[in-house]
């Protein structure tokens, strides 16, 4: 359960540990027990994840892998949950070398590489297996090689997932169902622009912000998978939960390249090997936990699976605009996609 937290509480936590970091370089620093020993690295990991979400746990197998490899010298701090910030303010704490290593979230990933917001075109992927394939190759080849020019060095692309629809005001069958209601959307032009385009009315928020803004009514429902609505106990303070899988996406992995040239190359191949092993790891952890979480979901909130065929046609505008804005990265993307669609189409559903 994801004990809700005031604001300013979390306000005062998060300036104090960020505070605390601010210290921690890359060689020895002076402990109660003496001086560390100074060959050892440590290297400082936040994310936004509750306990249990396969994010968290994906972060913990790379702690492990990371100690294993390297036999101990190189330690990962993990700070999850947003206590060193939300999503947009983790991205800005890598980019100013005040936190190392961040497993994030598209949209604010996409205020630094714009073309990231394209991999949650609505209906773009059929599953997240689908989106996997697309990801794996040239694409991520092409988003790393534009993060690399804004200071973050991409160490993969976790699955956050296809995203569901939740509110609190009346089931969802039709695109026209959606108008007019108070949507919480993350910090992500793409979402905004898919909601807005619905006749929604998008409210960006931070995660953090996100159980006690829909208990308290701030907004009338949001939309994420059905993974993070259950490890953030958002079905707790909802009624209604429509499948309709209107987008997906990554969560990027990326540690400033400033600490990351900074680093003996024997530390980055251990890096790489196990964030691409930890990465495996989460992938598969979403793919069972959202199985479970969907049954469970059938007993106890009203479900309805929409016609996805209609939400796609009526956000087909939207595919137009991003297509006017970054012509080059969205025909490499849909092209891909729509080279791996029929092999994933079976699977759908
Ligand atoms: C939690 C967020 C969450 C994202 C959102 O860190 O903000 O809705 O889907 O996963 O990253």
């Amino acid at each position: 359960m994801l004990p809700p937290r005031s604001p300013s509480r979390r306000g005062v936590l998060r300036g104090a540990a960020l505070a605390g970091l601010a210290g921690v370089g890359l060689s020895a620093c002076a402990g109660g027990d003496g001086p560390r020993r100074t060959d050892s690295v440590r290297i400082i990991l936040g994310h936004g994840a509750a306990p249990g979400n396969p994010r968290s746990d994906g972060a913990l197998a790379f702690q492990r892998l990371v100690a294993e490899k390297s036999n101990d010298e190189v330690e990962i701090q993990i700070l999850g949950q947003e206590s060193v910030g939300s999503d947009t303010e983790m991205m800005v704490s890598v980019a100013a070398g005040t936190l190392d290593m961040t497993i994030n979230s598209q949209g604010p990933f996409s205020s630094y590489v714009p073309e990231a917001a394209l991999i949650g075109l609505p209906f773009l992927f059929e599953t997240s297996q689908h989106a996997f394939a697309v990801l794996d190759g040239e694409i991520q080849d092409s988003l790393a090689g534009l993060a690399e020019t804004k200071g973050f060095h991409v160490l993969g692309f976790w699955d956050n997932g296809m995203r569901d629809i939740t509110n609190s005001v009346r089931p969802l069958e039709v695109p026209e169902d959606v108008a007019g209601l108070k949507i919480r959307t993350p910090d992500d032009p793409m979402t905004i622009d898919i909601f807005r385009e619905l006749g929604a009315n998008p409210t960006p928020m931070a995660f953090g912000e996100l159980y006690l803004g829909l208990r308290q009514g701030a907004v009338d429902g949001q939309e994420n998978p059905v993974v993070n609505i259950h490890s953030s106990s958002l079905h707790e303070v909802q009624e209604h939960l429509a499948v309709t899988g209107h987008k997906y996406e990554m969560n990027p992995f990326v540690i400033s390249t400033t600490r990351w040239e900074g680093l003996d190359p024997a530390i980055r191949t251990v890096i790489e090997e196990a964030a691409v092993e930890a990465q495996q790891e989460q992938r598969s952890l979403m793919l069972s936990q959202s199985e479970e979480i969907y049954a469970e979901f059938e007993e106890i909130l009203q479900v309805t699976h929409p016609d996805r065929a209609l939400f796609r046609e009526a956000t087909l505008p939207v595919h137009e605009r991003w297509q006017q804005q970054h012509p080059e990265f969205f025909d490499q993307l849909t092209a891909a996609a729509e080279s791996l669609r029929a092999e994933h189409q079976e699977s759908a559903s």
